[in-house]
């Protein structure tokens, strides 16, 4: 069988990592996806990215690796691979609104973790190794309350800090729902046609919305953990247009990882 020409590393449950997974799905660049282990993937990450930063998703393409999900759009860009998504006559604000939602990433996971650590436990250790090796599963799980300790500090989860998650996601939908407002029956956040704008305000607030069409985020296991953080939002307007969303436009996963 001939390898796909990308390889995309991700954490199955990471919102960046759908931005990036949806934007090579819907512009039908062929790819591997492999989904690592939290804490393993500090070495690939740091590795590839050659940024001294070890984040997910890290793009491997034929010519060289490009991390951070904002820069590998740039880099698919510039090697003229998704044009469509990111119309030359509107990138400028297409950027703009990739960026509001970005920035809101950090939040939507401090929030998510917040509320669900000390309840749904296992349900964490399984989204983090569902993908892993053996041997990798059985050291998460034994280093559990460690790694969580860890995450908790890196991502400066505390109750203050979970309220103004919740308040900047707030702000956040309260945009999205204006620019549906007076989007004169339109539903594309830029422009006339779907582009990363769109993708990236769906993915990034996919975890709180979850569509059935996500891998992790449509489980109904991940729905019932997740349930404390994400119900003060369940009746908003930015949430039924995330679902509509994904809905219309997210199509086949085609990384080739089964889920
Ligand atoms: N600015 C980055 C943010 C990515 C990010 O925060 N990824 C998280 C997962 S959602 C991550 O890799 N966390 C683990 C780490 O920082 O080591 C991007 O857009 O790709």
């Amino acid at each position: 069988m001939a390898t796909a020409p990308y390889k995309l590393l991700t954490f199955a449950m990471s919102h960046y990592s759908e931005k990036i997974r949806w934007t090579l799905d819907h512009a039908n660049i062929p790819y591997q996806e492999e989904c690592l282990t939290p804490v393993f993937h500090m070495g690939p990450a740091l590795r590839l990215g050659g940024r001294g930063k070890t984040t997910l998703p890290v793009l491997q393409t034929p010519v060289e690796s490009v991390q951070d999900s904002a820069r590998i759009l740039t880099w698919l860009n510039d090697h003229g691979q998704i044009t469509s998504l990111m119309p030359p006559e509107h990138l400028a604000e297409v950027r703009a609104v990739e960026q509001r939602f970005n920035d809101i990433g950090k939040d939507v996971a401090r929030l998510l973790y917040a509320k669900s650590f000390g309840k749904a436990d296992a349900h964490i250790m399984e989204l983090w190794t569902d993908h892993a090796p053996a041997w990798q599963a059985r050291i998460i799980r034994l280093a559990y309350p460690l790694i969580r300790m860890g995450f908790k500090q890196k991502l400066r989860i505390n109750e203050a800090s979970a309220l103004q998650a919740q308040a900047r996601i707030d702000l956040a939908m309260h945009w999205l729902e204006d620019r549906i407002a007076h989007g004169h029956g339109r539903r594309e956040l830029v422009g006339k046609q779907f582009t990363v704008a769109d993708i990236t305000a769906a993915s990034l607030l996919a975890p709180i919305a979850c569509p059935p069409q996500h891998p992790v985020y449509g489980d109904p296991e991940y729905r019932k953990a997740m349930a404390e953080a994400t119900a003060p939002w369940k009746d908003r307007p930015a949430v039924a247009w995330v679902l509509a969303t994904y809905e219309q436009h997210r199509g086949t996963l085609k990384g080739g990882v089964s889920w």
